[in-house]
């Protein structure tokens, strides 16, 4: 990986233009999106890195590992249901909504996300693969029965399953596989894609952030945008810098006014 790496920095070392990105997606056809916890923010929700990030303030061993979930399984559940809370009074912002739009213009597009929030959907993606599950679902750790929206009853506890198992959110921690499937139809697209873009992800978490390094190693142009370099920021072929709801929309109008100039 690292010989591979340096011949990227050194393909890549000064990122390509904005121009040379929309070109790129005025050709295309096979578009993969990789997304994070920063396409969400501009809709209210906290990432987990960086300046605000939830790990500066809380540890992620206790809340997002299964060894934190045993051994206080009432503290996860109210930190997942006051999460849910906060996701499901917001809404997609400007970024999701343009992400949704580019689905009908190209013949072969998908998002892979490790947001576990459904903003994806709510905006309208049909084919979103969720790498790291969602918040409103659950399961029973014993019986593997999955859940629906099954919220915490403070009465009751901590939420039991019919079969009398402990039922956890239905999300991917630390230490535990990914959706197998999911995670192999990700790296089929990153593999295929022509443009593959990198939104709002600190590129730090694995085994997503090796999916822009898949599509890059098989010839895709990778574009990234977020607030800060990333790991990801010297390979990339272009990096914007600012907020995904305003990058992004603008990048794919003036998309959309070069395809139809
Ligand atoms: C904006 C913006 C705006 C802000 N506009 N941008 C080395 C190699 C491979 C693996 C490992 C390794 N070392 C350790 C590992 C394992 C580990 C890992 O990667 N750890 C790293 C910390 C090093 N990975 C795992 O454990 C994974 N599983 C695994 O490897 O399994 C192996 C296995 C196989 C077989 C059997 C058993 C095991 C699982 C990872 C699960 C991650 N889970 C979480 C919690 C999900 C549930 C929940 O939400 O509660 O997923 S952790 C958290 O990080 C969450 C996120 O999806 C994930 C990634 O974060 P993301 O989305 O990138 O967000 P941030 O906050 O990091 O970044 C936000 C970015 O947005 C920033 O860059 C900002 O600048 C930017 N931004 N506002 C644009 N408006
Ligand atoms: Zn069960």
């Amino acid at each position: 990986m690292e010989l591979l790496t340096r011949k990227f920095i050194k393909d890549n070392r000064l990122n390509c233009s904005r121009e040379k990105a929309i070109d790129a997606l005025c050709n295309a056809k096979r578009v993969g999106v990789l997304t994070g916890a920063g396409i969400s923010a501009e809709s209210g929700i906290a990432t987990f890195r960086g300046e605000d990030g939830l790990w500066n303030k809380l540890n992620p061993e206790e809340l997002a590992g299964m060894s934190g979930f045993l051994k206080n399984p009432q503290l996860v559940w109210e930190w997942y249901q006051y999460r849910r809370n906060i996701i499901e009074n917001v809404k997609p912002n400007a970024a999701h909504i343009a992400l949704a739009e580019m689905e009908s213009f190209y013949p072969e597009y998908s998002i892979s996300t490790q947001n576990i929030d459904g903003l994806h959907q709510r905006a309208g993606s049909q084919t979103v693969f969720e790498l790291h599950g969602n918040i409103l679902r659950n399961r029973c750790m014993e019986c593997g029965v999955t859940l629906q929206d099954d919220h915490i009853d403070e009465q009751m506890g901590i939420p039991k399953c019919s079969c009398g198992g402990l039922v956890r959110p239905n999300v991917v921690w630390f230490g535990e596989p990914l959706p197998e499937s999911i995670l192999t139809t990700s790296f089929e697209v990153a593999r295929h894609a022509d443009v593959y873009f990198s939104i709002g992800t600190s590129a730090a978490v694995y085994p997503a952030a090796y999916l822009p390094i898949e599509a890059l190693y098989h010839g895709a142009f990778v574009i990234e945008i977020n607030l800060e370099p990333t790991e990801l920021t010297p390979l990339a072929n272009t990096s914007l810098q600012g907020k995904a709801g305003e990058m992004l929309p603008a990048l794919w109008q003036d998309v959309k006014c070069k395809v139809t100039a």
